[in-house]
């Protein structure tokens, strides 16, 4: 099997994990199967995957803008507390597996391509399977990888042996392909047919808000739509927006943890400390707030790049190599189709239920503490505001953005308990709704739990389906009536 090994890791290690490559190769083969000219190939090829690359710049730098801010934060106020953030989440399953199951260190990257298979299988069985999506966000799948192995090796004893990595591996395609195909409906209605659907963290999530955002307030009643008194109107931009949300909200969390903690080399150990021979606090705190527009104004120009030409190339794709699929991408993907400050909205009120849970985590004693993490309070909280708002307005956007934001927090502490984890935990919200069950599935049910966690994801496209009045606008991935 060695023959297959090498290339296999290659592809893993090159394109696999670096999604950008991933999707520039998905265009360039796409539009070589449209027949397109060669030098329209090589332009899509160059768009596709330099658009993505500007989309990392600019998550990043979003990232490494605040984390900073939320060290500091710890520090001053003494929280030894695990972080809910996918990155601190994969480096505190990497260590464990490595202490606890040290035959077990690579199963998570073997079970990243046995689950992109078990996903191809899947799309490639759609008649038998009802799946329509390939989950092609390389990043994210290393980083569900990493907490899936441990969900599985830690809590199933009778899986810690040469059956281990397989199962791994089984359940995350599965879980890859039922989830993001659980987003084709919500986000071709959202993007009014963009022919894409979501792979990332928050898939269950979207699903579920698509359902009950109607429930909650109207679609007339959206962010755009908002009437704000005249001079509030200048809110509708989302650079103005941005720029003055992180300018009133770390303004004051900065003045309040000040220049000497923002300028210490031990608290701020990653991004840069503030340097008060170069520049004064009051200016610092300016800059870092504006930064948070910058680095979102990119995010939005990088992923109209790549969404363009994805969607177009990917007809190939499903025209000809793996009929009637659709691409499951970043959820940034559909930031740039809901109303203008629905990204904002999700974020601060996604962490004003952080915050909130945190502080009650506190006043109740909580044996386990929750730092806020960026990546999950904003992209998973955005996301969740921008479908919320499309078909239930603001209200829909607050309420179910606040939710999660608790969710997050809430949940997370149980999962860290659960999973005896120090430092981090994965803390986006699929990864406590629904892999929170799962994982008491695993615990209590043992290998049992594991097939019923299979057989339950299995069922949903098949209910899905079931539901769809409609059979062949469902293979197409077309919104249908209610
Ligand atoms: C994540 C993660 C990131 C961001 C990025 C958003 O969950 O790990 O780096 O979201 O994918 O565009």
């Amino acid at each position: 099997m060695d023959f297959l090994q090498t290339p296999l890791n290659w592809f893993s290690q090159n394109i696999l994990q670096n999604p950008a490559f991933f999707v520039g190769l998905l265009v360039l083969v796409g539009y070589a199967l449209l027949k397109k000219k060669p030098h329209d190939v090589f332009a899509g090829f160059i768009k596709a995957t330099v658009g993505y690359m500007i989309l990392n710049v600019a998550s990043g730098g979003l990232v490494t803008t605040f984390r900073p801010i939320l060290a500091a934060l710890n520090y001053k106020f003494q929280i030894d507390a695990a972080v809910i953030d996918p990155y601190f989440g994969l480096a505190a399953a990497n260590g464990k597996i490595a202490e606890e199951f040290p035959d077990f260190v690579s199963a998570a990257t073997t079970a990243l391509l046995i689950g992109f298979g078990v996903n191809i299988l899947l799309v490639a069985l759609r008649k038998v399977t009802k799946v329509r999506t390939l989950f092609i966000t390389g990043h994210i799948m290393v980083q569900q990888a990493a907490t899936i192995s441990l969900m599985v090796l830690f809590l199933i004893p009778a899986l810690r042996n040469q059956f281990g990595t397989a199962a791994i591996g089984i359940i995350c395609g599965i879980y890859w392909a039922v989830s993001s195909n659980m987003t084709v409906e919500p986000t071709q209605r959202l993007t009014g047919g963009g022919g894409f659907a979501i792979g990332h963290q928050q898939q269950f999530a979207i699903w579920f808000v698509d359902k009950i955002a109607p429930k909650l307030g109207k679609k007339e009643e959206n962010l755009d739509n908002l009437k704000l008194p005249s001079f509030l109107n200048i809110f509708h931009d989302t650079v103005v927006a941005s720029a003055t949300l992180m300018l009133v909200f770390f303004g004051v969390i900065l003045f309040i943890l000040g220049p000497e903690i923002m300028a210490n080399p031990e608290v701020i150990t990653s991004g840069t400390p503030y340097n008060p021979a170069k520049q004064a606090f009051f200016m610092y705190v300016i800059q870092t707030a504006f930064t948070f527009s910058v680095y979102l104004f990119i995010l939005m120009q990088g992923v109209r790049m790549f969404v363009a030409e994805l969607t177009n190339a990917f007809q190939g794709i499903s025209s000809k190599l793996l009929p009637g699929s659709f691409p499951a991408v970043d959820v940034a993907a559909s930031y740039g189709f809901g109303s203008s400050n629905a990204v904002l909205s999700g974020f601060a009120f996604g962490l004003i239920g952080q915050l909130i849970t945190i502080v009650l985590l506190i006043v109740f004693k909580s044996p386990i503490l929750i730092i806020t993490g960026f990546v999950p309070v904003f992209f998973d909280n955005a996301a969740i505001a921008v479908y919320a708002d499309k078909r239930g307005g603001w209200k829909a956007a607050a309420i179910l953005s606040f939710i999660s934001g608790v969710l997050q927090v809430a949940l997370g502490a149980v999962c860290v308990g659960l999973l005896e984890l120090s430092g981090g935990y994965h803390g986006n919200i699929d990864f406590e709704v629904p892999w929170l069950p799962f994982a008491l599935a695993f615990k209590y049910l043992g290998i049992a739990g594991y097939v019923l966690v299979c057989l339950f994801l299995l069922a949903i496209p098949q209910l899905q389906f079931a539901k769809a009045k409609d059979k062949e606008a469902y293979y197409r991935g077309e919104a249908q009536a209610e």
